[in-house]
């Protein structure tokens, strides 16, 4: 009979059900404890962990307390997101980054715009529109390597997750800054300008000197809508460009949808503040209004 014994870890992976936790120098595999099923309490790559060993085997018996956690990108204790976007195929949705921003900030994470595929187009009205916010913007080609050094001094001795929808080249960055690293990189269908889901399991890389990187299957449109929304009245808050207007509303309770003597609305009408920017936060207005957990 195996001795069993209590140790500390990190996930590293998570797939087929099973947990990859690093444990001192070596990877065990293990599987969830039962409870968590019941409690409802879900493992993430990122987790520090106590796990049960048995010999080769392991199962993860707690989770210990998170800096943070996400569900999509299904990731824990992360210190930067950085959201991938690509101005050629596939075209990222601005929409998509200024909801991934608005996640990121809202559990004080760190969100970095990374305008990839230079070499095929302009990264420019991506990084017109972000820059101004007051977010991180580097542009990239994981083609010619340009943007590589600026992406990395932005992510030395941090832990980091790639986001962004499937196609715009995360794991060829993720190669990029590590060559080493052996990573599934896909074909984008030029006919329908959609990633092909190549990166189906979370993943997270050591770069070296305490640089840990997390790539992340791509996401779909779809998963957006079935995702909880951040409640209504946090996400002005989350939309770095509203924050100087903010105390220049005439009503205390003001939404910044349609009021008058609204702040945000007349930086908005001066051009201070992009439309498409507030037209994301309408967006996502609406869908916190009428998120109804129960039908879920
Ligand atoms: N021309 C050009 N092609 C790129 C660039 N970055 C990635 N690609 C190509 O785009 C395709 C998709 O790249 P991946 O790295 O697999 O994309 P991903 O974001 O990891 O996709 P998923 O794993 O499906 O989420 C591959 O054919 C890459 O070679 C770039 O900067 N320029
Ligand atoms: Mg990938
Ligand atoms: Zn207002």
């Amino acid at each position: 009979m195996t001795a069993s014994v209590e140790q500390q870890g990190v996930i590293v992976k998570a797939l087929a059900g099973f947990y990859y936790v690093a444990v001192e120098d070596e990877i065990l595999e293990c599987r969830a404890r039962g409870k968590f099923r019941k409690t409802g309490e879900c493992p993430l790559v990122g987790d520090r962990v106590v796990v049960l060993r048995e010999g080769e085997k392991g199962t993860v018996q707690q989770i210990l307390p998170r800096k943070n956690a996400f569900l999509r990108p299904a990731v824990a204790n992360i210190d930067v997101l950085v959201i991938l976007a690509s101005r050629a195929i596939p075209v990222t949705e601005p929409f998509l980054i200024d909801r991934m921003t608005v996640l990121a900030l809202r559990q004080g994470v760190t969100p970095v715009i990374c305008v990839n595929k230079t070499d095929l187009a302009s990264p420019e009205p991506l990084a017109k529109l972000y820059g101004p916010a007051g977010f991180p913007v580097v542009c990239t080609s994981a083609e010619t390597g340009e943007g590589i050094s600026e992406l990395w001094e932005l992510l030395a001795g941090k832990t980091v997750a790639f986001t962004g929808n499937s196609g715009v080249g995360k794991s060829a960055i993720l190669h990029r800054l590590c060559p080493e690293l052996s990573l599934q990189i896909g074909e984008v269908s030029q006919k329908l300008g959609r990633g092909r889901h190549t990166t189906r399991h979370v993943e997270r890389f050591s770069l070296g000197e305490g640089t840990y990187v997390v790539d992340t299957p791509g996401f779909a449109s779809l998963e957006l809508e079935l995702a909880e929304p951040v409640p209504k009245q946090d996400l002005a808050e989350l939309f770095p460009e509203f924050r100087p207007y903010l105390g220049q509303c005439r009503f205390l309770d003001c939404t910044h949808r349609r009021e008058p003597d609204c702040g945000v609305l007349a930086a908005l009408a001066a051009g201070e503040i992009p439309a498409a920017r507030h037209q994301s936060y309408l967006r996502l207005y609406e869908a916190a209004e009428q998120y109804k957990p129960w039908e879920k």
